[in-house]
């Protein structure tokens, strides 16, 4: 398969209600889209970096920059498959949402020039996947009730409470009392320090499914430290940045569960591998979101659907996100998401609706021009 052409596109979308994480809100997304041209068809790759370097290190301006400059310089105009694009850019460090993006819209083109869909790549082993829903910080503990109440009545099987030093053991404690033993998990992203494991123990009472990603990224070994002064699991997000360090932290005992996100990773192929040693190591793993749009998710369901994802993953429905999705919705029944089963992602971009909220675009490839700058 050749790589032709490339159009980046960068739209914006506001989410139906502010997301409060430990490190800032957000009220829109700002989302960079890749869309491949090859011999052989089309295929769709999403971005999931935000707009601030403020979850890791990526952010949507430098995965722009760094695709254009440094990345697709590496795969256009070769002849080559998705399975290829990871050798092909090893030369450059980190920045795996972007380098995702790439590999996503690849696979998505050959596996649509085939008729095969994500989830048969992938070995899915259902036809729908249990979702539950993150929950954002809120001003009051009554608001998050009212919030939490109304995830519950639509259907979804897992709440996952975002926390903060001053925002843990009272919202835990609310949503337990209120709402009973509704499966229950935590997400610190990197909050915390080893200072807190007194404060974090006090949470095992409430006999969660998780804590998620409480300390810096970096901090693996001490992860495993934390691991021995709680007794509620420790799942890793934000460290996990490839199969390699899936590896180290289970060997070391800095987590018992692992939240897989391909775009983290630098793709769904590395997810794959993560998901199999996973599988070998007695790991269970979720899938995590990114407040992805249509593109993004019809992926993360189709690979939500293998055998060792066996907690609820954060891949909710589109309108727990946007007003109108740049796909067919995502629609929860009875607490599920259906896995898209048509060839590729599955899912048809509503082009007219993108180009009413592209905010930029430009194209690389073809007769070597190069119009984004
Ligand atoms: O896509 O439903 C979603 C969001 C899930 O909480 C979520 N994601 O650390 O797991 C996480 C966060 C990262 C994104 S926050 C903007
Ligand atoms: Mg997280």
């Amino acid at each position: 398969m050749k790589l032709e052409a490339v159009e980046l596109r960068r739209i914006k979308l506001s989410l139906v209600a502010p997301f409060e994480t430990s490190f800032g809100v957000q009220t829109e997304r700002d989302v960079l889209l890749l869309r491949a041209f090859t011999d052989s068809g089309e295929g769709w790759g999403e971005c999931v970096a935000g707009e601030e370097p403020t979850y890791s290190s990526e952010y949507v301006d430098g995965a722009q920059h760094v695709l254009i400059h440094h990345l697709l310089p590496r795969v256009l105009n070769r002849d080559l498959v998705a399975e290829d694009v990871g050798a092909l850019l090893h030369p450059v460090h980190g920045h795996n949402m972007a380098k995702a993006a790439i590999e996503t819209a690849l696979l998505d083109a050959e596996l649509r020039a085939r008729g095969e869909s994500f989830a048969n790549y992938f070995g899915a082993v259902r036809p729908a996947v249990d979702c539950g829903v993150s929950v954002g910080i809120h001003p009051t503990v009554a608001a998050l009730l009212e919030t939490v109440g109304g995830y519950l009545g639509q259907g979804y099987r897992r709440i996952k409470l975002k926390i903060k030093p001053g925002w843990d053991l009272e919202p835990v404690r609310a949503v337990r009392e209120r709402f009973g033993d509704v499966p229950l998990q935590v997400d610190a992203n990197t909050a915390y320090t080893l200072d807190d494991s007194d404060q974090l123990a006090k949470l095992d009472p409430f006999d969660l499914l998780l804590i998620e990603q409480p300390m810096r990224e970096e901090l693996v070994f001490a992860h495993a430290e934390l691991a021995r002064r709680v007794r509620t699991p420790i799942c890793l997000d934000e460290s996990i940045h490839s199969w390699q360090a899936a590896a180290d932290a289970i060997a070391i005992g800095a987590c018992r569960i692992i939240n897989i996100k391909p775009g983290r990773v630098g793709g769904y192929l590395e997810a794959r591998r993560i998901h199999d040693l996973c599988a070998e190591r007695g790991v269970p793993v979720w899938m995590g979101g990114m407040l992805e749009t249509g593109v993004g998710r019809a992926g993360n369901v189709a690979m939500a659907a293998m055998p060792n994802f066996t907690l609820p993953g954060d891949t909710s429905a589109s309108d727990r996100y946007f007003h109108r999705d740049i796909t067919e919705p995502f629609v929860l029944h009875e607490g599920r998401l259906n896995v898209p089963a048509g060839p590729g992602l599955g899912v048809t971009v509503d082009e007219e609706f993108l180009d009413s909220i592209t905010t930029w675009t430009g194209t690389l490839g073809r007769a070597g021009q190069r119009s984004a700058t």
